[in-house]
């Protein structure tokens, strides 16, 4: 019974001892504002470590992008998706107005019939959407969360975008090489 006894005090000892040391590990991460009063220089340590953690559980998208996104497009129905296509060339995009309806889930085929490699840079329209996939030539598959600037190589070229437009208003789409917008490849993405 002695021994048993030693055998379970050594147990609740180690128990403890470990407990300690997994409860100072843990110390840290707790709330940064009360860390951060009493010593400074560790808060910052700390935040890091919980912005990390975050991260890691459902990584950020930019400020400014569909957050969701990821859901909204595991809850379209793509069987009702709609392909338009969009040519660039010089020094135009056709159609110059493209008309989308928010929350319709688009197949927008980017296909360059140029003599010259050309952009479809929409900055804001492209933060307005929530994003699939990105395709090229039927060859092969990107999946993203967000996108920033897309190139349409020379002729045939063709890159196509699986979005679903999510906030409406009206988008500018121009093509950034050399002085290509200037010439003309500036065009509007209208979301209804
Ligand atoms: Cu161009």
């Amino acid at each position: 019974m002695e021994r048993n006894t030693l055998i379970v005090a050594m147990a609740v000892a180690l128990a403890g001892f470990s407990w300690a040391v997994s409860a100072q590990v843990v110390a840290p991460a707790a709330p940064a504002k009360s860390v951060s009063k009493a010593k400074p220089a560790k808060a910052k340590a700390s935040e890091a470590k919980s912005v990390e953690a975050a991260k890691t559980v459902e990584p950020a998208k930019p400020a400014g992008f569909i957050q969701d996104g990821a859901a909204l497009v595991k809850a379209a129905d793509w069987n009702k998706m709609e392909t338009v296509t969009v040519e660039l060339g010089e020094y135009h995009f056709h159609p110059m107005d493209l008309k989308l309806k928010a929350g319709q889930p688009y197949k927008i085929e980017l296909k360059n019939v140029g003599e010259k490699h050309h952009y479809y840079t929409a900055p804001e329209f492209f933060k307005n959407v929530a994003w699939r996939k990105l395709m090229v030539n039927g060859q092969a598959e990107i999946k993203v969360d967000y996108v920033n600037a897309l190139e349409v190589l020379k002729k045939p070229g063709q890159l196509d975008i699986y979005i679903i437009p999510v906030n409406k208003g009206t988008y500018t789409v121009y093509c950034t090489i050399d002085d290509h917008r200037e010439k003309g490849m500036e065009g509007t993405i209208i979301v209804e």
